[in-house]
């Protein structure tokens, strides 16, 4: 008989288990959440279904004649806009790399229970949409404003607390010019699971900013304390803290996997010889300026070239040639910004296991070229 073997706990807080297994409720949303293979990093823009997937709840199933975007609050006329005026109003195309801020938590100890990321939670598109800052001055935001609520159509129960899922953002960030409401994605309408009809897109900040399916835009006078905003997305040690939020995206570089993989183990297979390892990387801070190539584990690290990115926001493309010598390996790769931060090579813990950017450790097998 199959038995749902739970990893021992003892003595641990709640909401965080050992290292290691993980428990079918989290491989149930692993299933539904997917990340990109990592062999994507090939792509400048990750095509739509390669990207990755975070959705708390379910999938809303909206029809674009009765949907509309309600825009109040602290505002001096509220508006209503169709996806017809959304779509009238000036277009702009931007290349964005989007990560989730738990990206990395599965490999923390203890593992915070949550989506298991290990590495991939992130992809790159070019997202359409309409600027929101003039929307906001139509609407006309008033003084005594602070902030700018953005809610889903999306809704459940976290934390024993039931909820659309809702982000805010200070009224400046909401009015930065790369600020979009996007309804296309690599030039197609936006599919159901990225936000169709009309997802916000905030460049630079970790993923849970860029709120799905939006139904209203909340222009508010006090900062806002939902339940994503609150008791979601900070950085701490124990759940009784308030924490610092998260916002912008860490540094991080990451390799496409070389060699061929075992099925079952993903373990890597190469050939000795002249080896290509390639990647990405980017920040949501600052432009990276470096990305150094470890082949034995973070022993000493080596420059690899860094290329061009599409854009501020996308990830840049880097490569590295090794000369690969039969016997085990471990590959790593770290970046640094123009901010001076540099990925780490132990990961800071926190209760949610959020915004981690630990270096990757890839193993790898290189057996001799065969004759
Ligand atoms: N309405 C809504 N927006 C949401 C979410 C959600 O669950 N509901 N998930 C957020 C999180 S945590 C992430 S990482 C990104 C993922 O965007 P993607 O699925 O298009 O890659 O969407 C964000 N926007
Ligand atoms: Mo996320």
């Amino acid at each position: 008989m199959a038995t749902e073997t739970q990893p021992d706990r003892t003595g641990l807080p709640e909401g965080v288990a050992p290292a290691g297994a993980v428990s079918m409720e989290e491989l149930a949303l692993a299933a539904r959440n997917h990340g990109m293979p990592l062999e994507g990093l090939r792509y400048d823009l990750t095509p739509v279904g390669l990207h990755y997937l975070l959705i708390h709840f379910d999938i809303p199933h909206l029809d674009e004649t009765a949907w509309a975007l309600s825009v109040r609050g602290r505002v001096r006329r509220s508006l209503e806009l169709t996806l017809e005026q959304v779509w009238s109003r000036p277009a702009v195309t931007l290349p964005v790399t989007m990560e989730c801020a738990g990206n990395g938590r599965a490999r923390l100890d203890p593992r915070p229970i949550s989506q298991p990321w290990l590495h991939e939670a992130v992809g790159t598109a070019e997202w359409t949409g309409t600027p929101l800052a003039p929307i906001l001055d139509e609407a006309g935001v008033l003084d005594d404003a602070v902030e700018v609520v953005f809610t889903g159509h999306d809704r459940g129960v976290q934390g024993d607390v039931e909820h659309h899922y809702e982000r805010s953002l200070t009224v400046d960030e909401a009015r930065r010019d790369d600020v979009l409401l996007a309804y296309a994605v690599n030039g197609q309408p936006l599919p159901p699971q990225h936000g169709y009809p009309l997802r916000l897109l905030v460049p630079g900040w970790y993923g849970m900013t860029h709120v799905k399916w939006l139904r209203a835009v909340t222009v508010v006078a006090e900062p806002f304390t939902g339940y994503q905003q609150v008791d979601s997305y900070r950085l701490r040690q124990s759940k009784e803290e308030p924490g610092d939020p998260v916002t912008r995206i860490r540094v991080r570089a990451l390799m496409v996997p070389p060699g061929i993989p075992d099925f079952l183990t993903r373990r890597r297979v190469l050939t000795a010889g002249e080896c290509l390892l390639e990647g990405r990387a980017w920040s949501g801070t600052a432009p990276v300026t470096q990305v150094e190539v470890s082949t034995d584990a973070g022993a000493t690290w080596r420059p690899a070239e860094l290329g061009q990115p599409l854009g501020r926001h996308a990830w840049a493309p880097w490569s590295y040639r090794w000369t690969a010598v039969p016997g085990d390996h471990v590959l790593c790769c770290r970046a640094s910004d123009a901010d001076g931060n540099t990925q780490p090579v132990d990961q800071p813990w926190n209760v949610e296991g959020m915004a981690n950017n630990m270096v990757q450790r890839l193993p790898v097998r290189v057996d001799p070229p065969r004759r």
